[in-house]
């Protein structure tokens, strides 16, 4: 499928993808959602990709929410499937098994916010702007908004921002604990790549194993959590990889790792 709502390359085992509709803000209308779908498909299948980087076109907007256009024309139960639309989307986005890493350009705003928040982390240029502004529409957040800011922020922050609708600048966010970097805009995309490549070259299985781990531990008592630890911990020490990681360190040199199980 050629993309005409996206852009996305990769290069060394990083994949970016780029949101490319900047006359609109990169807002997110049907047909990018299926293109983000089609492209986090992709992203799944291809065993090469190690990290992926979310980002926006042009130096304005990393995505100013879901496009308005479309979405003031919506009747009751068209507004619930592009909804369901846009979760099962960003549903696909968080549960890729490679590490993610938003690096927000600009505006991230309603939907936008929500995919940023999908993601397992986000950098931020010094001008870009977060907010979940959809109560300012009559509405309330539709993609994962409600659910994944409290759980990130905590429930008596995310109420703020959802009940008053309030964008809050790069810095703000890195105080609450939304942003965990914020770069110079020139040095944004820089410094993304620069912690995917340090995440690229360890080990695949660990990688995995790891992600899947907090974003499971998440959901559960911390009991079940520990067990799902040790399990994931038992699968790691069957891989190549640590076998390499444990010699390396004993042989006094650089691991040198290349993925895959025994
Ligand atoms: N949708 C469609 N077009 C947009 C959007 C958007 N979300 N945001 C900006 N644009 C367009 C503008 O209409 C404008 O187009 P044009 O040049 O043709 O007039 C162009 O982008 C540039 O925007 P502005 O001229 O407004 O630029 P400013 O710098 O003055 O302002 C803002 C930038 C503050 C970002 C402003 O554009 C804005 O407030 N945008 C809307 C932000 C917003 O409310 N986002 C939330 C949308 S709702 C949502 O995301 C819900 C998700 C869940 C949906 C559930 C399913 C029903």
């Amino acid at each position: 499928m050629a993309f005409e709502n996206i852009l996305f390359t990769t290069e060394d085992g990083i994949a970016t993808l780029t949101f490319n509709r900047p006359k609109a803000l990169n807002a997110l209308n049907a047909a990018l959602l299926d293109e983000l779908s089609q492209a986090f498909d992709e992203v799944a299948e291809n065993e090469d990709v190690r990290v992926l980087i979310l980002t926006g076109a042009g130096d304005k907007s990393f995505v100013a929410g879901a496009d308005i256009t479309e979405l003031a024309i919506f009747g009751p139960l068209q507004a619930k499937a592009f909804a369901h639309k846009g979760q099962a989307v960003i549903s696909k986005l968080q549960v890729l098994a490679i590490p993610v890493i938003a690096a927000v350009n600009g505006f991230a705003l309603g939907g936008g916010n929500e995919m940023a928040l999908a993601c397992d982390f986000i950098y931020a240029s010094e001008n870009a702007t977060f907010g979940l502004p959809e109560i300012k529409l009559g509405l309330i957040p539709g993609f994962g908004g409600t659910q994944r800011l409290p759980r990130l922020i905590g429930a008596n922050r995310a109420k703020e921002m959802i009940f008053t609708g309030k964008l809050i600048p790069a810095a703000e966010a890195l105080e609450i604990g939304m942003v965990n970097r914020v770069f110079t805009p020139d040095a944004l995309m820089e410094e993304a790549l620069k912690t995917a490549r340090l995440i690229a070259a360890k080990g695949k299985v660990s990688l995995r194993a790891a992600k899947q781990t907090v974003n499971c531990g998440l959901n559960v008592d911390l009991a079940t959590g520990l067990d799902i630890e040790c399990e994931a911990f038992a699968l790691c020490m069957a891989s190549e990889d640590a076998k390499e990681g444990t010699t390396a360190f004993l042989e006094k040199r650089k691991a040198s790792f290349k993925g895959g199980l025994k």
